[in-house]
């Protein structure tokens, strides 16, 4: 092919091409994989400065005719004397950027970018035998490359998940580089598509790591309570590499109870553990026991809760308790900084300000938090809501749409479902009411139950009007066990009192949760109560918007939008938005709006929802 092109077209980038030292073709690159508890496991950061080069013609992957480069950037390559082509790169010379973080809010140039940018970072390490080393990424947004010393070692798809990709081969004594190429292009044909209501922050947005494990290892696990009386833990651990009848010993010192299992054909050893005198996980109680998993020469400790969440009727029961859920929603925006939150500290101050409001509950909206984020809710007792990426209209009857969001759910349920935290897999936000969405939500409502039948399904449906009567009847509600819907009556749609006369007809038997209401205020804007954009008039939707949702006989939890302010390019009011999207109860700097008081003093006084 590329002899071909040489002949038919002498061109500069021809001889390029051929003048630059090729590397021997290599394996086919081995995908991704899910490592549960990679963030418990003993691991190298790599987090901090990496060089970076701006590429938006992608001209360091693909070649002037758009075929993928054997000697692109990832060579990291230098200029040198002698040299027989140019190299016109040079990642030593380039300007960095920190990883963690997305690179709008580094550089201003990079403000807007949606594009590839390329990522280098040096590492010395000393490979060890019989051990198994992956590079552990917490989230790359959209599209990601990677490469070790060279060689490609994996590819990934979806902006919000955490992925590893096996490096072991290519890592070497000494100092090795790793080369990135992150791409947060938005495209018709992704999970999300072109519309979003927040910022497209790109880049290496979480940690990245490397994590060593033994050559065979515990790749992933499930440990929960079992539903009913509550004295047996359930679960199952899979072994990656692992030989059927190989033992699986898992143990909770604590309460004194150990259980083994052994491995079938799938690589999965089914366990149980007699417990007494557990202490439930709760919000009241977020009491989290060690949890120390064996097999063969591998072990991992995790930090797990135990409690169980299941519907009766309309309600939700928590440990069998009928409960409330006084929620609020959340974006992975950083408090005071903006940008993506990622530490452990923009995940305490969020969840430390859902709590002094009284909640006991956050929809963490509009795709899966990190982990940082859903430790500390475990270990500050808020339960989540957790949600994939399926948001407004994407292309619901294109399968490979499907498989992309088939792959998103995977990751994000075998990453995170031991987390007592969350209750509910959220399948979908605002989704148009069509057949093909109706199937294609419905299929990975099934896979979510497959993989995860111990917590509940939701997603945040439309609502229909029919004079003052809301209607819920969207068809996709049969998939789902608890119903969330969003209604912004009073700031999209009519006048905050009209609130007071709405009434609202729910064809569906379950448990319902209004998973958004609100509207915009500056804080520091004041006004009258009909006064748009202050905070009287947020302050007034949520007075009235309090007093409907006490009607809504199966009411069982709310989650306003949304806890602090965040940025959208399709806010640009100037003065009031300025591309934030205001419906915070708290500013992106962490002053408290009006409103706030109202729901903490409702949600603190039990004035709003019961939960019989
Ligand atoms: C919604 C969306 C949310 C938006 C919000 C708004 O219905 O679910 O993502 O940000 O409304 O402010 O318009």
């Amino acid at each position: 092919m590329m002899h071909s092109i040489k002949l038919s077209c002498v061109s500069l980038g021809a001889l390029l091409l051929s003048s630059i030292p090729v590397l021997a073709a290599s394996e086919p690159v081995k995908p991704p994989i899910v490592i549960t508890g990679a963030d418990m496991r003993p691991a190298t950061s790599l987090n901090g400065e990496w060089a970076t080069l701006v590429d938006p013609y992608f001209s360091g992957l693909f070649s002037f005719h758009h075929e993928e480069k054997k000697n692109g950037w990832f060579l990291n390559q230098k200029a040198k004397s002698g040299d027989t082509g140019p190299i016109e790169y040079d990642f030593s010379k380039s300007p960095t950027l920190k990883v963690p973080g997305d690179w709008n809010t580094q550089r201003e140039s990079l403000f807007y970018y949606e594009g590839p940018i390329w990522y280098e970072h040096d590492f010395t390490y000393q490979p060890k035998t019989h051990t198994r080393i992956f590079l552990h990424i917490g989230a790359a947004n959209y599209r990601s490359w990677f490469w070790v010393n060279g060689q490609k070692v994996c590819e990934h798809e979806g902006g919000y998940t955490s992925f590893n990709c096996d490096v072991t081969a290519v890592v070497r004594d000494g100092v090795n580089f790793v080369v990135a190429a992150v791409d947060n292009t938005r495209r018709e044909d992704n999970v999300p598509t072109l519309e979003t209501d927040w910022w497209n922050y790109g880049g290496l947005t979480r940690s990245v790591s490397l994590i060593e494990v033994p050559d065979t290892f515990i790749d992933q696990y499930d440990i929960h309570l079992s539903r009913g009386e509550g004295s047996i833990i359930e679960g199952w651990v899979h072994v990656e590499g692992g030989q059927s009848g190989d033992k699986v010993e898992v143990a909770i010192p604590e309460l004194k109870s150990t259980a083994s299992g052994v491995l079938s054909s799938d690589g999965r050893a089914i366990v149980h553990l007699a417990v007494s005198a557990l202490e439930r996980w709760s919000p009241e109680t977020p009491k989290l026991y060690k949890v120390e998993i064996h097999a063969g020469d591998d072990s991992i400790t995790d930090l797990i809760g135990f409690r169980t969440i299941e519907t009766r009727g309309t309600q939700i029961l928590l440990n069998g308790k009928p409960i409330f859920l006084r929620g609020i929603c959340i974006h992975a925006e950083a408090p005071y900084r903006t940008g993506r939150a990622n530490t452990d500290k923009d995940a305490e101050t969020l969840l430390g300000w859902a709590k002094e409001l009284g909640s006991n509950f956050v929809r963490l909206a509009h795709y899966p938090h990190d982990e940082t984020m859903l430790r500390a809710a475990d270990r500050m007792g808020v339960l989540v809501w957790s949600e994939n990426p399926v948001y407004w209209a994407l292309q619901f009857d294109n399968a490979k749409v499907l498989a992309k969001a088939e792959q998103q759910l995977d990751e994000e349920i075998e990453t995170s479902r031991n987390h007592a935290a969350i209750i509910f897999w959220s399948m979908a936000n605002e989704t148009p009411n069509t057949p093909a969405r109706t199937q294609f939500i419905t299929t990975l409502a099934a896979r979510a139950r497959e993989l995860d039948p111990s917590r509940l399904i939701t997603a945040a449906l439309l609502v229909r009007a029919e004079g003052y009567t809301k209607v819920i009847d969207d068809p996709l509600g049969k998939a789902l066990d608890v119903i969330g819907f969003n209604e912004y009556i009073g700031w999209y749609e009519q006048r905050p009192e009209t609130a007071d006369q709405t009434q609202w007809r729910i064809d569906y038997q379950k448990p319902v949760i209004v998973s958004e209401f609100g509207g915009d205020a500056k804080a520091g804007l004041h006004g009258g109560d009909n006064d748009r954009w202050t905070e009287e008039y947020q302050a007034n939707i949520y007075r009235h918007q309090l007093g409907m949702l006490n009607r809504i006989p199966q009411l069982r939890g709310m989650s306003p939008w949304i806890l602090m302010d965040f940025r959208s390019p399709n806010r640009p009011l100037t003065g009031i938005q300025d591309e934030f999207n205001r419906k915070g109860l708290i500013s992106d700097q962490g002053q408290k709006k009006a409103a706030f008081y109202i729901l903490q003093k409702a949600y603190t006084e039990k004035t709003v929802g019961k939960p019989e």
